[in-house]
């Protein structure tokens, strides 16, 4: 991909940004019906002739967390006898047209056919997924999928008839396909640049208290900087203390002023009502996920009452220190918020508890370590569940009653957030 600035990159992405994902495999193992599994209705013509499928059918579909993606069914590979070379070539421009592949097998068969498949995808460099369809068919179907694995491989088991176990294999499925998929389908919305016009100054407010690292700042606040610069924007750095007097001595004011949760409520006293004002965790909440549904997630803190269920979900389990945010400062601001006490629980991990649907909550962690498409997909998860979802950052800025003001520079966001906040009360 082309470092440049995010316009630039724009400007030369090649294709559409649907996602196309092709559907190989020999005659019968299913390629048709795992298609129809997936859009849930009878697009494309199932039978157990081999070779019913003759032209590739496109069926477009919204995959969420993914978004927009095209499935592309197409008649089997290498079987010339049952094909006709005709159906092969159409079946490889498919393979050319693809942006990630599914590699459908049946339990117990990896032979010449999907040993060629998977070469001319890794010859094409096309991310692929190996399906072992018709588990349900085979005992041993798990076994051989590991044994897929194990050759490094990544697979899962699926049957495209059988209902049990769905929700599960399409929250596997669509996990693998957010890992393999190129990064340009993915690619997050600018994390400065675009609230600031070319030329123009963001102001940035650093606290250096005890926290912070030695002789250095940390990665989100360079890379604020470094977005600001891809986009032909200056920055003024500056600690909270010194931030009033910076910004009388500018002869313009600021197109956007970005600081640390923790100094939120001294900036917002210091900054002049028309000057859009932010944080770094709103700035990056947006960055690796999505804003909208965050900001309205922070209106149902004030829907909360006393008892209510409210989960925490990190994304790594770390050493919490002494006034750890997530285990301790968020839980205590919300209970003062509500006026009493509240059942919070922890949780990290891959997937939330079982239990989801019971939290009235979830305030998610600023996701360092998860990349933008597990974000998305936690969000995702949690709208299917119907529990809103916020994180630490919306969530800290909510509870300090500056939230609106913190997504002056977002309007959808503050205005999903408005309305919401009226659902709410
Ligand atoms: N038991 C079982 N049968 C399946 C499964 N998937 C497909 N089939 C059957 O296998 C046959 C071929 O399916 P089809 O989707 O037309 O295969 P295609 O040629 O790869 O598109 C049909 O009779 C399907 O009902 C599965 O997961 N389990
Ligand atoms: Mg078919």
């Amino acid at each position: 991909m082309i470092s440049l600035g995010n316009r630039v990159i724009m400007q030369t992405t090649p294709k559409s940004l649907r996602l196309h994902i092709g559907i190989f495999g020999r005659t019968n193992v299913g390629k048709s019906s795992f298609l129809n599994m997936l859009a849930g209705q009878d697009v494309a013509i199932t039978s157990p002739v081999a070779g019913t499928t003759t032209d590739v059918v496109e069926k477009p579909t919204e995959l969420l967390p993914l978004g927009p993606v095209v499935f592309l069914d197409t008649a089997g590979l290498l079987d010339v006898s049952l094909l006709g070379e005709k159906r092969l070539e159409r079946t490889r421009r498919a393979l050319d047209r693809s942006d990630v592949a599914l590699v459908l097998a049946e339990p117990g068969v990896w032979e010449e056919a999907e040993q060629a498949l998977v070469k001319e995808l890794k010859e094409k460099k096309k991310p692929f997924i190996v399906i072992v369809n018709k588990s349900d068919l085979s005992p041993s179907a798990k076994e051989f999928s590991e044994t897929l694995k194990s050759a490094g491989a990544q697979t899962l088991l699926c049957s495209s008839i059988i209902k049990d176990g769905r929700e599960a294999f399409m929250n596997d499925l669509k996990r693998l396909l957010i890992q393999i998929c190129p990064e340009d389908f993915l690619r997050p919305p600018a994390l400065i640049g675009d609230l600031v016009p070319s030329g123009g100054l963001a102001v940035l407010v650093v606290p250096i208290d005890l926290q912070a690292p030695k002789g250095r700042l940390i990665l989100p606040q360079v890379q604020t900087i470094r977005d600001a610069l891809d986009n032909d924007a200056a920055t003024l750095v500056v600690k909270e203390r010194e931030y009033a007097h910076a910004l009388q001595n500018l002869k313009n004011p600021p197109a956007v002023v970005v600081c640390d949760s923790q100094v939120i409520m001294k900036v917002v006293a210091d900054t002049p009502k028309d000057v859009k004002c932010t944080t770094f965790s709103i700035l990056f909440a947006r960055f690796k996920g999505d804003l909208v549904e965050l900001a309205q997630g922070a209106a149902h803190i004030d829907a909360l009452k006393p008892h209510d269920k409210v989960l925490i979900a990190e994304s790594c389990s770390h050493h919490a220190a002494e006034d750890d945010i997530g285990r301790v400062k968020i839980p205590r601001w919300l209970k003062q918020y509500v006026g009493g006490d509240l059942k919070v629980d922890h949780f990290a991990g891959r997937d939330y508890p079982a239990n989801l649907k019971d939290y009235k909550l979830i305030i998610h962690c600023g996701s360092c370590m998860l990349t933008r498409g597990e974000m998305l997909f936690r969000i995702h998860q949690a709208r299917e569940k119907g529990v809103p979802i916020t994180n630490y950052g919306v969530a800290i800025a909510f509870v300090q009653g500056v939230l609106p003001r913190a997504l002056s520079p977002f309007p959808a966001a503050l205005s999903a957030f408005e309305k919401e906040r009226l659902l709410c009360r």
